[in-house]
């Protein structure tokens, strides 16, 4: 059982656009209390480009998709908000536990619902160094039909690991107006890729094509990188000095990318929320605009 926002209901009967959002980004990727008005700003931005935005969390074990207003403050503000990826979904269901869901699950949750359009910020991948960290964004990419507009991976991941990843896993793979792959904080991680878009309108239509392929069980990405990224010098700074405080502090697991991003902010003099701030504001539109050339 789903329980839906008005707004979302609404825009369902209508056969409207809707954009999936995620919360872990609301939950455990932005400060407090920054990260209630950047949830809101975000939904806000999906209505103005013509969709409806449908937030997707899990409230006393009842999956949400599209939150009100004081839902959204609950999960932006309650400090008892579990982090859930895909397998941890049952478990917050039947213990009636609260999560924000990463973009593993909210591409699950999203494709329960019947929604196809997905922003977040940045991707989950491949951790760095010798580990089997491997988000479970990439294989729920390759199994779960969703089209998940980010800036990327986060830099804070093991890059070129992780397109190859994405490559073995056969998931498609456009960049938007760019043929440099973002690297979340960074414009240009460095990687180069082989398709870029111009339009909205091009990536539905290739999203569209996937059926007339087969690839019904696959995401897609669409990678679109940020207009006024970090400096790189500060950027790689507080990025070895991060990796290096977790390594210390024995961060391992689901707590890794949180720390990282957290460490980022409170090092970075407001920078990475900065960026972080105006990279989901920016998907979250055009997610809204492929959104309204899907239909
Ligand atoms: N993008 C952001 N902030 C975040 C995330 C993405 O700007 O906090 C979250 C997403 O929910 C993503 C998760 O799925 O980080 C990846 O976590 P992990 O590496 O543990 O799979
Ligand atoms: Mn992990």
């Amino acid at each position: 059982m789903i329980t839906f926002s008005r707004e979302v209901l609404l825009a369902k009967e209508n056969n409207s656009p809707i954009v999936a959002l995620e919360s872990t980004i609301i939950a455990h990727g932005l400060p407090r209390p920054r990260n209630l008005q950047v949830a809101r700003d975000v939904e806000n931005l999906v209505r103005k480009n013509g969709a409806t935005p449908a937030t997707i969390a899990i409230i006393d074990g009842n999956i949400h998709v599209g939150l009100e207003e004081f839902e959204l403050d609950r999960i932006a503000n309650e400090s008892d908000v579990v982090k859930a990826s895909i397998r941890d979904l049952p478990i917050i269901k039947s213990k009636k536990l609260t999560a924000a869901t990463t973009v593993a699950a909210t591409s699950q949750i999203a494709h329960l619902a019947g929604i196809e359009i997905f922003a977040t910020g940045g991707l989950g991948g491949v951790h760095r160094g010798e580990t089997l960290d491997e988000s479970a964004d990439l294989l729920s990419l390759a199994t779960i039909p969703v089209l998940v507009v980010c800036a990327g991976v986060k830099s804070i991941l093991d890059i070129p690991a992780t397109l190859e990843r994405l490559e073995t896993l056969s998931v498609p793979l456009l960049g938007y107006k760019t043929q440099n792959f973002p690297g979340f904080y960074l414009a240009d991680s460095g990687l180069t890729l082989e398709h870029s878009v111009d339009t909205p309108k091009e990536i539905a239509e290739i999203w569209q094509a996937r059926k007339s392929t087969g690839l019904t069980k696959k995401g897609m990405v669409v990678a679109s990188p940020t207009e006024n990224p970090m400096a790189r010098e500060l950027h790689d700074k507080l990025l070895l000095e991060g990796l290096q405080a977790a390594q210390d502090n024995h961060v391992s697991g689901k707590e890794v990318t949180p720390f990282l991003l957290e460490y980022f902010h409170s090092n970075s003099n407001g920078e990475s929320l900065r960026v972080n701030e105006e990279i989901i504001r920016a998907n979250a539109s055009l997610a809204a605009q492929i959104a309204l050339a899907n239909v």
